[in-house]
């Protein structure tokens, strides 16, 4: 059901093809700068393994994937300066999934926007 492309951009950056700018790496998560930043912060956080998208990741990806990643996501939100904790601003989490969503590249990211104060997206 779920059909990978190993071919797409995020699994070349994950095999070391295209190059980087990383700003966390952990066991199961890369997270790097987008190459359009739409915001001061704007970092792409991606599992190591193949998933599609987030549905994908929800049911087929392992406890400890899910589990790092998640943590991952919350040490960028740190890392950045955007965690509302640490005196930041704030942030948003977004995830492009599919042609409704909009997903250019087919490898599951959350997209972490923040360092200014962001357009409301929903009513
Ligand atoms: P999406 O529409 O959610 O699939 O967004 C894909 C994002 O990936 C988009 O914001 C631009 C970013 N992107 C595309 N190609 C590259 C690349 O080669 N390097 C990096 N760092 N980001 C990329």
């Amino acid at each position: 059901m779920y059909d990978y492309d190993d071919q797409n951009i995020f699994a070349k950056i994950l095999r070391g093809e295209i190059p980087n700018r990383t700003v966390l790496e952990t066991e199961h998560s890369l997270a790097f700068e987008d190459i359009a930043p739409q915001a001061p912060v704007h970092v792409l956080v991606i599992p190591k393994g193949a998933y599609v998208n987030y549905d994908h990741f929800a049911a087929h990806a392992s406890d400890a994937e899910i589990a790092d990643f998640t943590r991952a996501v919350g040490e960028v939100c740190r890392q950045t300066g955007a965690a509302v904790a640490d005196g930041g601003m704030g942030y948003r989490l977004i995830s492009n999934s599919g042609e409704a969503g909009i997903q250019d590249v087919p490898h599951f990211h959350l997209h972490v926007l923040g360092g200014k104060v962001l357009g409301k997206i929903l009513p």
